[in-house]
């Protein structure tokens, strides 16, 4: 009786400090938007969000004569999940610039995060490039996830298989193109860069050019790599693979958008392991595999699952070699996931 009255005891000691906690937090929010109020601040402004730091983000002026200009800045309550490359409304401040609120997106790229939770990742992008590599090792179904993201979202996506230094043994060099022409023939543009021969960078660059571009792909198959090769001046850390594993080591934290000198700007991302559609329907899904498109509707039942039905127009096209049968599982693996 006594051990039970004491854990309840416990229990609320322990709902009282993290009631504390968050009273503090909301304590700190207000104050900081009460010293912003009394500072002077600057007119509202347009800006564009370039790093996101916990409670803080970095923003740069993107009109005005001190156009480029780049503060620090805190964001008001009531302006939520802010990511990099958002276009926002501030105002500049002596030390600590405030954001007031976020302009609408045309394009969001979400992700999930270590609890299976969608997390935001980048805004307003326009061209997705999905970096593979020899090593780490790349994996099909990794690739289909990220495209039927793009596809959801609208965002173009690039394949780019770099690190084709590491391709001499003939064997993986036809591995690895293989898997490319898979995406080449649904379609999709590929391209292959080494920064260590200086190759296929020029052909990036002009891929990049005049957009908003995000490079995604798993950890260590060399984004920030490519980033520092592209652009002068930039020195992004990047890691070596681990020695025993042979896979990436989360270098990258955080998304961080840079301005390509010839127009068009570039954010690093983060590398990932997993990458989970569970919130997608299987509709959607089954859009974001685009070579799928002439035969949605076209299966006898029009509530298919495609999964062994009868007269399942998929399952058809993949016997006739019109869908990779790759692909095809692909799009099971997700959708039962
Ligand atoms: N052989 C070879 N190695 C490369 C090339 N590009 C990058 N690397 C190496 O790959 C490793 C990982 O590079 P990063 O640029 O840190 O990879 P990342 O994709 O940014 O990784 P995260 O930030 O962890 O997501 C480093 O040891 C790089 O030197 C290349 O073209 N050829
Ligand atoms: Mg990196
Ligand atoms: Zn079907």
């Amino acid at each position: 009786m006594a051990k039970r009255k004491l854990s309840r005891q416990q229990r609320w000691r322990i709902e009282k400090v993290q009631q504390e906690k968050v009273d503090r937090a909301a304590k700190r929010a207000r104050k900081a938007d009460d010293a912003l109020v009394h500072d002077a601040l600057g007119e509202p402004r347009n800006g564009r969000v370039m790093a996101h730091f916990g409670q803080q983000v970095e923003i740069e002026a993107v009109d005005g004569e001190d156009c480029g200009l780049v503060q620090r800045c805190h964001v008001r309550a009531n302006v939520t999940s802010l990511v990099t490359g958002d276009a926002v409304i501030w105002r500049q401040g002596p030390e600590l610039g405030v954001v007031e609120s976020c302009l609408p997106r045309h394009s969001l790229l979400a992700r999930p995060n270590m609890q299976g939770q969608m997390k935001p990742v980048a805004a307003n992008v326009d061209h997705l490039l999905l970096v593979i590599a020899p090593e780490p090792e790349p994996f099909a179904n990794l690739i289909d996830r990220y495209l039927v993201a793009a596809e959801a979202t609208g965002i173009e996506p690039v394949l780019v298989l770099n690190k084709v230094d590491l391709l001499q043994m003939p064997e993986k060099r036809e591995r690895l193109e293989a898997l490319l022409s898979i995406y080449q023939r649904i379609g999709y543009q590929t391209l292959q860069a080494s920064t260590q021969l200086e190759q296929g960078l020029d052909h990036l660059k002009s891929l990049l050019k005049d957009r908003i571009s995000v490079f995604v792909g798993q950890s260590g198959v060399g984004k920030s790599s490519l980033i520092n090769a592209l652009l002068p001046g930039v020195d992004l850390r990047v890691g070596a693979l681990s020695e025993d594993t042979r896979k990436g080591r989360h270098t990258t934290t955080t998304a961080r958008l840079f301005h390509f000198p010839d127009g068009g700007d570039l954010i690093d991302s983060p590398g990932i392991r997993e990458f989970s559609l569970e919130n997608l329907s299987p509709e959607i899904v089954a859009q974001g595999f685009r070579e799928f498109h002439d035969y949605l509707g076209s299966c006898r039942f029009r509530d298919c699952r495609h999964q062994g039905d009868l007269g399942c127009a998929l399952a058809e096209a993949v016997t006739r070699g019109d869908i990779h049968p790759e692909r095809f599982a692909s799009f099971l693996r997700i959708i039962n996931a």
